[in-house]
């Protein structure tokens, strides 16, 4: 999944990016620039050992940096939130050392807000452009349609809707070319000054769903610097009480609603990001689209249950690895092994 960092100039996306990628930044990517992070799970290390796997491969989370919006050039605002639009999900990159995070969390839902509903008048002026031209009955039948759930949407998002908004399937492919930030999983991150103890969170952000994270993002990348021994004494002296780089990972991994399923063989054990609530179909179509064609069934046995079981025939002794059909939903942590035609 790509996450896009969203928010204004200076609110520390680039430090954030440099701290979670290690990818050294390009000031002259005006165009945006692309990280990977890799997820560490202890469960991947413990299967990796079990089926003595060559090579183990975990999940991993793209992060696209953008420059931040400022506010005095809402011409090159438009460019730049244009860029965004191509991330999967939003991380909203708040300045709370610097601002009100409420005040400033307001204004960048709005201007997000903002740029969907101009996306969308410019269609429905086109629609009802085209419908004073001469169009087939079936044309002008599937116009209004659109036209319909465009002005739906465009309803919703005035009412300050809680996000994502969800549509079902068919609505959702007809309006996937326009990459609207609505339909975006988003989380938020308040970058503070020093470390925040949860409850510090202002109420109105702090009962947002997924829950918002606090991190002192540039004190996590000084430390993250400093030799080894050196890093416990400097995060004493600054008050750092840090979740941890594999946390604040894992948990915008899990905020922005994606899950891992496992495969392992002696040649690979392997994480598989996947969005929550994935079909092991769709699980299937993920490690290879020949298993997803020839799907016959899924061998599925939870993390957790192998575990105790201590291995893969203890644990098909005592009937713990369960026969699934493909509209199965994938959990956390499920070993799938996939049997298919090929
Ligand atoms: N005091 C303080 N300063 C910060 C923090 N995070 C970032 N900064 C400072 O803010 C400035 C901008 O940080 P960047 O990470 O480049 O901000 P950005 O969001 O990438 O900005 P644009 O690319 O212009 O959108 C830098 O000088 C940082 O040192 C923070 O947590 N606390
Ligand atoms: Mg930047």
């Amino acid at each position: 999944m790509r996450v896009g960092l969203a928010g204004y100039a200076g609110s520390g996306k680039t430090t954030l990016f440099r701290w979670l990628t290690g990818v050294a930044p390009d000031t002259s990517a005006a165009r945006g620039q692309m990280g990977i992070a890799r997820l560490r799970d202890d469960r991947l290390t413990w299967l990796a050992q079990l089926a003595h796997s060559r090579q183990t491969t975990p999940a991993t989370l793209e992060f696209f940096d953008v420059p931040g919006l400022v506010g005095d050039d809402p011409k090159d605002n438009a460019r730049r939130l244009a860029l965004l639009r191509e991330a999967d999900a939003l991380l909203m990159v708040l300045a709370a050392f610097r601002e009100d995070p409420v005040a400033e969390y307001r204004r960048l839902t709005a201007e997000l807000t903002l740029a969907d509903i101009e996306i969308l008048n410019n269609r429905i002026h086109r629609l009802e452009a085209l419908a004073r031209k001469g169009r087939s009955s079936a044309e002008r039948e599937a116009d209004e349609r659109e036209r319909n759930l465009l002005q739906r949407l465009r309803h919703t998002l005035e009412q300050e809707p809680t996000w994502p908004i969800t549509l079902v399937p068919e609505e959702e492919k007809q309006v996937r070319a326009f990459q609207l930030f609505a339909l975006k999983p988003r989380l938020v991150l308040l970058n503070t000054e020093q470390s925040w103890p949860e409850e510090r969170i202002p109420p109105p952000l702090a009962s947002l769903r997924p829950s918002p994270l606090a991190v002192p993002v540039q004190l996590e990348w000084e430390v993250s610097q400093l030799p080894e021994e050196e890093r416990e004494t400097f995060a004493q002296e600054f008050g750092l009480q840090s979740l941890g780089r594999d946390e604040v990972l894992r948990r915008i991994f899990y905020g922005l609603g994606q899950i891992v399923f496992f495969t392992m063989n002696e040649q690979e054990c392997r994480a598989w990001p996947i969005r929550a609530g994935s079909s092991v179909l769709q699980a299937a179509g993920t490690i290879h689209t020949d298993f997803a064609a020839g799907f016959i069934r899924a061998e599925v046995i939870p993390f957790s249950a192998l575990q105790r079981a201590g291995s893969m025939k203890e644990a098909k002794a005592h009937g713990l690895v369960r026969l699934e059909g493909k509209t199965y939903t994938v959990q956390d942590g499920d070993v799938i092994y996939i049997l298919a035609n090929r």
